[in-house]
Formats: C-alpha cells, sequence, structure tokens
C-alpha cells in the first residue's frame, strides 16, 4: 500500500502530466507539454527541433500507456495512476522499479539537457519546471537538495538518485522529493 507521502507526490506527478486539468492523462497531455517546451525555446512548428521533441513526448506517451492498466487505453485516471504506481513500481519488484526509474532520469536528460554536456544546469532545471507548469519558485530549492555534492550541476548519477526517492522514498526528509517541485503546492497555470 502507498502511504500518505506517497499518495501526496503521486498525485503532484499526475497533477503535472495532466496538463489540462480534465483529470485524465492522455496523449493530448503530453504533446502539449512538448508543444509548451518548444514555446519555450522558441522551435517554430514544423521546424526539425519542433518536430522532435513533439515525437518526444509522443513517444513517453505510448510508454506511459503501454505501461499502465486502463480502462480505457486512451486515458489514464488518478486511481489507475496509484494503483500501476503501488503494485509496480512502489511496491513492486526492484527489477521493473530500476527499468522504470532509468527511464524517467534518461527521458529528462534526452529532453532536458540542452546543451549535451552530460549534465543538468540551473537554467536547464527551470526549463524542465516551466514546461510541466512546475511553480518556478521552487526550482532553486530543489535544484539544491538535488545537487548531492554541491557542485552546482545535476549529473545523471544525482538525477537518478533523485527519480528513485521521489517515487519510493516515504522519508519525507528525502532530498529526491523535491524533483518536481513542492509536492503539496500544486501547479502554475
Ligand atoms: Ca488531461
Ligand atoms: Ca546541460
Ligand atoms: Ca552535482
Amino acid at each position: 500500500m502507498l502511504t500518505e507521502l506517497q499518495v501526496a507526490k503521486l498525485t503532484h506527478y499526475f497533477n503535472l502530466l495532466d496538463f489540462d486539468n480534465n483529470g485524465f492523462i492522455e496523449k493530448d497531455d503530453f504533446i502539449a507539454i512538448g508543444e509548451n517546451l518548444c514555446v519555450i525555446w522558441g522551435f517554430k512548428e514544423g521546424s526539425d527541433n519542433y518536430d522532435k521533441y513533439i515525437s518526444m513526448f509522443d513517444h513517453s506517451w505510448t510508454e506511459f500507456r503501454n505501461a499502465v492498466d486502463y480502462h480505457d487505453p486512451n486515458h489514464a485516471t488518478i486511481a489507475e495512476w496509484l494503483k500501476f504506481m503501488d503494485e509496480h513500481v512502489v511496491n513492486g519488484t526492484d527489477e521493473f522499479f530500476k527499468s522504470y526509474i532509468r527511464n524517467v532520469a534518461e527521458e529528462i536528460f534526452d529532453c532536458f539537457d540542452v546543451d549535451k554536456d552530460g549534465t543538468i544546469s540551473l537554467d536547464e532545471y527551470i526549463d524542465f519546471f516551466m514546461a510541466y507548469g512546475i511553480p518556478v519558485r521552487y526550482s532553486a530549492k530543489s535544484y539544491t537538495m538535488l545537487d548531492l555534492n554541491s557542485d552546482d550541476l545535476l549529473s545523471r548519477e544525482e538525477m537518478l538518485s533523485a527519480v528513485e526517492e521521489f517515487f519510493r522514498s516515504n522519508d519525507k526528509n528525502s532530498p529526491g522529493n523535491w524533483l518536481y517541485g513542492f509536492w503539496e503546492a500544486g501547479k502554475s497555470l
């Protein structure tokens, strides 16, 4: 069973992904987040970069849809999402959990390490907050929490550790809880 803290974090995450706030996670939400990111980066519709990022989010949706067991394959409700998290991610096998968090961390890097230097800078992390509609006022605190060795860069290892704690930790002091900003603060749209 999920704990209260896990439910709070995973509900926060669901609400970020439910970009249009209609109570379902659907393909349109993923595409809207991709489009939002293209606006932030100034990629015009029809350009190569635009197509590249939209297809990345389209691919993320396909992976999400294939992973979560929905009543309706076109969308996930919060109940379906929490059930999937409980049974497969938080309280599932370590093997599945490891591959799940590796994928999440890799997707963040593939998408937001824009200069491809193998780290996420604070600016890149702020873009990540803006793309998902996470209140940017939490970005500096979150970044500091995730930057475990305080070198002002987020490495792949630090990202993986953050994703692991975000999805599984039941300790309210785990730094990784802050990956998507403050989980009790809602989103800014
Ligand atoms: Ca939605
Ligand atoms: Ca970078
Ligand atoms: Ca670091």
